[in-house]
């Protein structure tokens, strides 16, 4: 099973190189502002999750820097549980104005939060 579930890993993975997607365009001010948005924003993820993967598309194709944390990697995963409550991938960490945290899970509720914020 364990063997199965590397393999298929991998196949997400190859495939996901093989048809990565198009990145958006936009002038050097817009995109400098969008980066600088993006250091507020990390992602708790395994490589090749299918979920995770799902969202890493999402943001090349919105040119997002999107820092990743595996959390497989024990601190990170740590991390994750403490600030978010549950291990589980993949999980958004964004920090507001205010200094806020919020811990956003499911990939198509980050989808939609990335594409109304920067799309
Ligand atoms: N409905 C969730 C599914 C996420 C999910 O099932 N993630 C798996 C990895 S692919 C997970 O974190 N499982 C918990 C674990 O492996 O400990 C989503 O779309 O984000």
């Amino acid at each position: 099973m364990k063997v199965i579930r590397w393999l298929l890993g991998r196949i997400i993975l190859l495939l996901n190189f093989l048809f990565s997607p198009k990145s958006l365009k936009r002038s050097e001010n817009e995109q400098k502002a969008i980066d600088e948005a993006m250091a507020q924003l990390q992602l708790y993820q395994f490589a090749a999750c299918p979920f995770c993967v799902k969202v890493r598309r999402a943001a090349k194709r919105l040119s997002l820097p999107l820092e990743t944390k595996d959390a497989k990697q024990a601190q990170w995963e740590q991390e994750l549980i403490t600030g978010g409550g549950q291990r589980k991938v993949p999980c958004l960490r964004i920090e507001n104005h205010n200094g806020e945290v919020e811990w956003m899970y499911e990939s198509n509720d980050i989808i939609a939060y990335l594409e109304k914020r920067f799309a």
